[in-house]
């Protein structure tokens, strides 16, 4: 495994120095968001600093990602809570932190955790390490070197975000099975955490999918899209999970890039760039987003037409074969 510092970490999370830790996970979070702020949280208050997990926004997080232990604590903040010490976990950037931002910049005492390449750090320490699988792996990582104790509920945690954000370990380094083989040494039980974060369906929901995959469109030019739209209509029919479900169908259709369009608000869309062989971080950056070289988002208002031409065009200009 990669050779990553937390001696700054390490310093920065001293308890004789910090009495309060606000832990801040990605608005519209994912397994490895909730699972990062969750362990944080765990380990924290292990070492006798009182700490909170926080997103920023109002909106519910999703139903599946309850199971993970600690999720239930967590608040969805309209600011940043006052604290000596906020850590940032798998925020590609401050917009990430939502209403959490303006609070974040003007704090002297902020760690950024985080394994999005096009992270440019925003933190007073800065641990960024694109070659981790997920933010999980960072955390696993520095709790292993520090010596900080995974319980069981910080091990389901810290694999939950494994498992996802590595597709079921479909890509990767070997470092993640021996992470996963650690975690699952500490009791937990991967067959049933597989199906609350990612198995999990009902009839309607496959319904819904149908449609979705129905209205799948092609553009030939350039590098290639294969194009899946999920507008507001449809997404207030279902979850995000079964939205998000949706990318997995567009990754590898031969085309060069798979993109999903999610109308999340009216006139406001999300969409979610999806690639076995472009750089997408790229395109996405373009579009005033980020994520990974393979994985990667931005969120653009206008109708559905100007959004498709402005990601057709963005691919067309700033998608590299890699
Ligand atoms: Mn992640």
């Amino acid at each position: 495994m990669a050779d990553w510092d937390f001696t700054a970490a390490e310093e920065l999370i001293d308890p004789t120095a910090v009495g309060r830790a606000v832990v801040v996970g990605h608005i519209r979070p994912d397994a490895d968001a909730i699972g990062s702020v969750c362990a944080t949280v765990a380990m924290l208050r292990r070492r006798g600093i009182d700490a909170t997990g926080v997103i920023g926004q109002q909106d519910p997080v999703a139903v599946n990602l309850r199971t993970i232990p600690g999720c239930g604590d967590i608040q969805l903040v309209d600011r940043l809570p006052d604290a000596d010490l906020v850590v940032t976990v798998d925020c590609g950037d401050l917009g990430r932190t939502g209403s959490c931002a303006a609070g974040i910049s003007g704090h002297d005492r902020v760690l950024v955790i985080d394994h999005h390449s096009s992270n440019t750090g925003f933190g007073t320490v800065d641990v960024i390490e694109p070659d981790a699988e997920s933010t999980t792996a960072i955390l696993y990582r520095w709790f292993t070197v520090a010596g900080h104790d995974i319980d069981r509920d910080m091990a389901h945690a810290l694999y939950a975000g494994l498992v996802t954000d590595t597709g079921s370990f479909r890509w990767g380094g070997p470092g993640m099975h021996l992470m996963a083989a650690r975690l699952m040494e500490c009791g937990i039980d991967t067959r049933a955490i597989a199906v609350d974060l990612m198995d999990a369906t009902t009839p309607d929901d496959l319904r819904i999918i149908g449609r979705v995959l129905t209205g799948v469109e092609t553009h030939p030019d350039g590098p290639g899209m294969t194009v899946l739209t999920a507008d507001h209509s449809t997404i207030t029919e279902t979850n995000p999970a079964t939205i998000e479900s949706l990318t997995d169908f567009v990754r590898a259709t031969g085309q060069g890039i798979g993109v999903l369009l999610k109308e999340n608000h009216p006139g406001i869309w999300s969409i979610s760039l999806r690639s076995t062989n472009y750089n997408v971080a790229a395109v996405a950056g373009v579009l005033g987003g980020g994520g990974h070289l393979l994985a990667a988002g931005a969120t653009v208002p206008g109708s559905r037409a100007t959004v498709l031409n402005a990601v057709r065009r963005a691919v067309d200009e700033h998608a590299v074969a890699l």
